[in-house]
């Protein structure tokens, strides 16, 4: 049997949000007790996800998403157990999904001030080679009374209360932020709980990977591809970057902020305001790399002053160590 010592005074993610909660001032333990059901979500999730070759929840549920991609069974799954979670949490008014084309509405008898957006399986073309997926999710107030509308989810990131994403990768992580840094936890699946692993996570000021879908190089603008023959070929005589990518965002963000360089789905001539979506993968993300000391900017402006129109609205996406960020805006500069 495991002789490792057994910690009995183990810091779990469900302590230390109790924890926080009890130092926030007047705080009637709403959020807290919003974060500890979408902790449930995932920890089903990343069950899920470890028995989907055997529980065959892999191969298309026969529909589409709002963007356009094939539906995978675990992403459904994903989608009904954040959902179902969250709203028998009595926390939230409204929620906005990847996997909804419109605002879900939270029953009038379960509602509570915070709104939602999240994307329950993050990364789900990949669930069929194995690559690792992620759950990401953003929370805020609401601003209005009564009925919950789409201007309660169209929020700056600067808004945001809460942040966070799970990565079911070799290991389920979870990173999470209330404004306060950046903590780091990860699942024992012996007693089901989030561990304390890193507290206070920051990146490096500067890395040496780039990573980003080089594919679509026929059609970015000038000054990635200038930016990017500069990290092959240094006129300075600096080492050349590593290039990493997985195509899961969570996979490709965590491995930044972990090592430091920096993460770009940018704008291109198919995609004029890039891929990923401003609400659900780009604020959550922005606000944890803030948090953690980087930057996160559309190329034109920091992603968390965007103001949003539309829930699934997309926008280009550039983040990382700060003198890597800001190296790729000289250039931004430069060729523009
Ligand atoms: P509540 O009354 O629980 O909804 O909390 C009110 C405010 O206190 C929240 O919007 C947060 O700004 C802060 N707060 C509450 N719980 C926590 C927590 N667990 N961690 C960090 N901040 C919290
Ligand atoms: P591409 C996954 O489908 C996703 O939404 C993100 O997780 C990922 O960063 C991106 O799309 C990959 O897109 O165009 O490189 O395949």
């Amino acid at each position: 049997s495991d002789q490792s010592a057994f910690d009995t005074n183990v810091w779990t993610l469900t302590r230390f949000v109790i924890e926080t909660g009890r130092q926030a001032k007047g705080a009637t333990g709403e959020l807290t007790q919003l974060i500890n059901a979408m902790l449930t979500a995932i920890k089903a999730i990343s069950s899920a996800v470890r028995k989907a070759g055997l529980a065959h929840l892999q191969g298309l549920a026969g529909s589409v998403n709002v963007t356009g991609d094939d539906v995978k069974k675990l992403d459904v799954l994903s989608n009904d157990l954040v959902i179902n979670m969250l709203q028998a949490s009595y926390s939230t008014c409204c929620m906005v999904s990847e996997e909804n084309e419109g605002l879900i509405i939270t029953p009038k008898d379960k509602r509570g001030k915070y709104v939602v957006c999240f994307d329950p399986l993050d990364g789900s073309s990949n669930i069929d080679c194995l690559a690792s997926i992620g759950t990401i999710f953003a929370i805020y107030k609401r601003t209005s009374d009564g009925e919950p509308t789409e201007k309660d989810a169209l929020q700056q990131g600067n808004n945001i209360v809460c942040a966070g994403y799970a990565l079911y990768g070799s290991a389920t992580l979870v990173a999470l932020s209330t404004g306060a840094g950046l903590n780091f936890f990860m699942l024992d699946p012996g007693i089901g709980e989030f561990i304390l692993t890193e507290r206070n996570v920051k990146i490096k000021q500067k890395g040496k990977i780039y990573s980003m879908n080089e594919g679509y190089a026929k059609y970015f603008h000038r000054s990635i591809n200038e930016y990017l023959k500069h990290k092959k070929y240094p006129e300075d005589g600096s080492a050349p970057y590593g290039s990493r990518y997985v195509g899961s965002m969570v996979s490709d963000v965590h491995r930044t902020i972990a090592y430091g360089g920096i993460f770009m789905y940018p704008a291109n001539e198919k995609s004029p305001k890039g891929k990923l979506r401003l609400l659900y993968e780009c604020n959550p993300v922005a606000f944890l790399i803030e948090q953690a000391g980087g930057l996160a900017t559309t190329g034109t402006q920091r992603i968390l002053d965007v103001q949003p129109e539309a829930l699934h609205q997309r926008v280009p996406f550039v983040v990382g160590s700060p003198d890597d960020v800001n190296e790729y805006l000289s250039f931004v500069k430069k060729f523009t």
